[in-house]
């Protein structure tokens, strides 16, 4: 029957079962038959529709460690450098206890936390004023770390860099940590750009964050507008998202409603109680997992796909 016969061929020709990565236990979908689809509209755009968007703590870094170790957030590398005055460290310390528990509150309404988190980041910049610092402080903290990175992050940004995939490391840290570690470790390829709050200096002093301020709930494409980095990527609507926090999520939400998103989140701390809405929120839960594999997974199928239809036009045209 033709209908039939119609069916067998819009048939998708990647199954979700064959992808192995994904059959794996700690990954789990709520809706695999669009992860399905989303990746074979991937596979079929092919590398130069894809865009990358990633969180950085406990995202691009690990969340456990082999050895137990405690990876510092960005905010948590500057916070350790020696030369902070003291009353930085206790002063900052206090906002922290003030301000965290607000921006995890899970009844207080998004707008409310907003205006807190405004105050947060703002105060958090005023206490990082009026003293001299040196990054190379950074950059000694940061170096103790570069092996906190996923496994894999190394394999898997030579992948992003290879297949010309422009990748958006957004951070509502502090982005002087962010660089430095991503340097360190040999992955700030050119087509990584980080986004986050970086420091100012004023006459050789400290003098806050630069503008424009990402919080926590601003962290999505929207701040881009119009910028240098919005202009190379607007067009492609082809995105990965990654992230450890629910928020993460909405990363992207300043592109084209028409996009194709696929929204992995890392999941590790309070694995039952943040099932549920990890699942709702994400297409791709992983829980515990410390590594790049399922989104080198996703690269490999774009990449053998754009491999064979290259040799198919190579050979058309001999
Ligand atoms: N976060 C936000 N601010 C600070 C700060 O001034 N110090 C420290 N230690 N942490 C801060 O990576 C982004 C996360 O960093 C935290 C202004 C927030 O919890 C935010 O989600």
């Amino acid at each position: 029957m033709g209908c039939e016969e119609k069916q067998e061929t819009t048939k998708p020709s990647l199954r979700i079962q064959d992808i192995p990565v994904l059959m794996q236990d700690h990954c789990r979908m709520l809706d695999p038959s669009k992860v399905e689809r989303i990746i074979n509209e991937f596979v079929q755009g092919g590398p130069e529709r894809m865009q990358l968007v990633s969180d950085f703590d406990y995202t691009i870094t690990k969340q456990r460690t082999e050895d137990g170790s405690v990876v510092p957030s960005s905010f948590g590398i500057f916070n350790a450098c020696q030369s902070l005055p003291d009353s930085f460290k206790t002063e900052s310390d206090k906002l922290y206890h003030k301000y965290r528990p607000i921006e995890i509150d899970p009844h207080m309404p998004i707008p409310e936390k907003v205006q807190y988190m405004v105050e947060w980041w703002t105060k958090s910049g005023a206490l990082a004023t009026g003293f001299p610092f040196d990054q190379s402080e950074i950059d000694q903290i940061a170096s103790k770390y570069k092996n906190a990175l996923r496994d894999r992050t190394h394999e898997f940004f030579a992948d992003l860099q290879r297949l010309g995939i422009p990748t958006l490391v957004f951070s509502a840290g502090l982005g002087n940590s962010v660089v430095s570690l991503l340097r360190q470790a040999n992955v700030m390829h050119p087509n990584v750009k980080v986004v986050s709050n970086f420091l100012q200096f004023r006459n050789g002093l400290l003098d806050g964050f630069q503008q424009p301020m990402i919080h926590t709930f601003n962290k999505n494409e929207t701040v881009l507008d119009g910028s240098e980095y919005y202009n190379l990527v607007h067009t492609r609507d082809h995105i990965i998202v990654m992230g450890d926090s629910l928020g993460d999520a909405d990363m992207a939400s300043g592109v084209p409603a028409s996009s194709h998103i696929i929204k992995i989140g890392f999941l590790f701390e309070h694995v039952e109680a943040n099932m549920d809405k990890y699942m709702k929120t994400f297409d791709i839960v992983l829980v515990d997992d410390q590594t790049m594999d399922v989104p080198r997974a996703l690269l490999a199928l774009i990449e053998k796909q754009h491999q064979l239809k290259q040799q198919a036009t190579t050979q058309s045209t001999l």
